[in-house]
């Protein structure tokens, strides 16, 4: 299809006064659900709230990588099936995503995290994921640049090798669904603010019944919270209280070199994660802040940390310059996995929140599976473990030891 510049990939809209499903946030979880439910369920008379314009939140805040290589059994078929999601998007949607498969490696510095990245490795294989515990001599192969002297504070003693991971072009994920979501009649409400969920009934049998918007009111009897950042607060609207901590999780990106890194590289110990851009340019990733707080902004210890750490690993990169950096905001629960359900205090309200620092690469399964859940009524049994019910259950799905970089 040809497209011309005066087209728009999606229309704006007058809100109108009621629709199925309202979901609020507009970012990639939002839109998977949406169109989901439009493509899957034939459910169209959707509108998507986002309170800045598309793609200002986690999802355009993201370092865009993509795996699958998780360590729970829970965890790993999940983001497998978000993993095929995206490697079908470019077609499925008719939009280059821009999908490199280059490989995702995380590099162990010790002996634990030799074991840690063994137990990953074989769960993975178990559950058909392709990934293998390498030596020095691989990883040689895969990243010569790479310093594997044992002059290093933190000698690579081995890595967990993931092939089909990679990285994706996050912005082209959000315009592509975007656009899917508008084709079928979706509306996408941009700078359009839940201020307000009410709800009917009294405890034990509140439902939904809409949105109070700074647009005005919205009826609805469902209402899907894909906030990321500002799930608790969102959630607080109905009178919930999540098990979330914020924290704001910062990157930046160099000025472009020459091609000398094909996979992403991942350091558990020192917490960094390099990739290298078609355009040359290398996007470094940071540890999350180690304070709760909002903040967008990048700061300047951060920097320092992530330039030292990158340098533990390439020090020919001595003299290259940072050209800008961002923040973004991470919700993150007791066991390093999702919220992904209704609940019995609610009914009406579902949540997909609590992604800390994994939620880009979840979007489109998580997404599928939440909209077969609003048709249905029916929890896909990939999401089964992710219900906020499992808090209070003592049936916690630890995935900590894969999340790398929250911790
Ligand atoms: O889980 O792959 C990851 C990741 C990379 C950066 C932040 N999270």
């Amino acid at each position: 299809m040809q497209l011309f510049r005066h087209d728009r990939l999606w229309r704006r809209h007058p809100i109108k006064p009621s629709y199925d499903v309202v979901i609020i946030g507009a970012g990639v979880h939002g839109l998977a659900t949406a169109y989901y439910l439009g493509r899957a369920h034939g459910i169209r008379k959707v509108a998507l709230l986002e309170k800045n314009w598309l793609g200002y939140g986690a999802s355009g805040r993201n370092t865009a990588i993509i795996r699958a290589n998780y360590r729970t059994p829970e965890g790993v078929p999940f983001y497998l099936a978000s993993l095929g999601l995206y490697e079908e998007m470019s077609h499925e949607l008719e939009w280059n995503v821009l999908f490199t498969q280059c490989g995702h490696l995380t590099l162990a510095h010790t002996d634990s995290s030799v074991n840690g990245l063994r137990v990953r490795a074989e769960t993975n294989k178990l559950l058909d994921v392709q990934s293998a515990l390498i030596g020095p001599e691989e990883i040689r192969r895969l990243v010569p640049g790479l310093d594997l002297s044992a002059r290093p504070r933190f000698p690579v003693l081995a890595a967990l090798w993931h092939p089909p991971g990679g990285i994706i072009r996050h912005d082209a994920v959000v315009w592509a669904y975007a656009r899917a979501c508008d084709r079928m009649g979706i509306e996408i409400h941009e700078h359009t603010e839940a201020l307000g969920i009410r709800t009917e009934g009294t405890d034990g049998a509140r439902r939904v019944t809409g949105v109070t918007t700074n647009r005005g009111e919205i009826h609805a009897a469902t209402v899907v919270n894909c906030t990321a950042g500002w799930a608790s607060t969102v959630s607080r609207m109905v009178g919930l209280d999540l098990p979330l901590v914020t924290h704001p999780l910062q990157a930046c990106v160099t000025e472009p070199l020459k091609p000398f890194l094909t996979p992403v590289i991942v350091s558990s110990n020192l917490h960094v994660y390099i990739n290298q851009t078609d355009r040359g340019e290398l996007v470094i990733g940071a540890e999350i802040d180690p304070y709760q707080c909002y903040s967008l902004r990048g700061t300047l210890p951060t920097l320092e940390q992530m330039a030292q750490q990158t340098l533990e690993l390439f020090p020919q990169l001595h003299s290259v310059r940072v050209l800008r950096q961002w923040g973004g905001i991470c919700e993150i629960t007791p066991d390093y996995s999702p919220i992904i359900s209704g609940t019995d205090a609610v009914q009406g309200f579902f949540m997909d929140v609590g992604w800390g620092t994994y939620g880009f690469k979840a979007g489109p399964i998580a997404g599928k599976c939440l909209a077969e859940l609003l048709a249905t009524g029916r929890a896909n049994p990939l999401i089964e473990p992710f219900a906020l019910s499992r808090f209070s259950q003592d049936r916690l799905v630890g995935e900590k030891a894969a999340a790398a970089v929250s911790h």
